[in-house]
């Protein structure tokens, strides 16, 4: 028993040590950034360009801007806003998405989204890509999404449960 509560009292103190320094390097590498990004998804069809759905979440009291974004899985990402012209819907080009200041901002079919032109073949449904998004004030924020058929996003979709 004794021998036991010894060995405890040698082994214990450089682990503890050993964890914080983990954690230490762990939270100087992830800053936290004003804007979180949830549920974001590509959708590929196969052919034709990606599109890229999500919300942003702006955690800072000033408004903030989408201003562009890119990933090195695309030749171009764009940011197309979805506007209805004489009866049809049509995508255009916006330079901008605003992000409300304490709100959120969500990219969905039929309105805001990113389109990813140039997706080479390795990118398919049950595959991820990086995608890097330019914000005014928050800066660069990188995310990892999952790459999905249209039949599995539309399974995702909150209405579709
Ligand atoms: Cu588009």
């Amino acid at each position: 028993m004794l021998r036991h509560s010894g060995f405890l009292a040698v082994v214990l103190p450089p682990l503890v040590a050993v964890g914080c320094a983990f954690l230490v390097a762990e939270a100087s590498a992830k800053p936290v950034n004003d804007i979180a990004v949830k549920d974001a998804k590509i959708v590929v069809t196969g052919i034709g360009p990606g599109a890229g759905y999500m919300t942003f979440i702006n955690r800072s009291k000033k408004a903030d801007k989408l201003v562009g974004a890119k990933s090195a899985s695309a030749s171009k990402v764009m940011i197309h806003e979805t506007v209805e012209e004489d009866g049809v819907l049509k995508m255009r080009h916006a330079k901008t998405f605003d992000v409300p200041a304490s709100g959120k901002l969500v990219l969905k079919p039929g309105g805001r989204h990113l389109m990813l032109m140039g997706l080479g073949p390795k990118i398919k449904p049950g595959t991820k890509l990086v995608l890097e998004l330019q914000f005014q004030n928050a800066g660069p924020v990188k995310v990892t999404v999952p790459v999905l058929s249209p039949a599995q996003a539309h399974a995702n979709e909150p209405e579709a449960r």
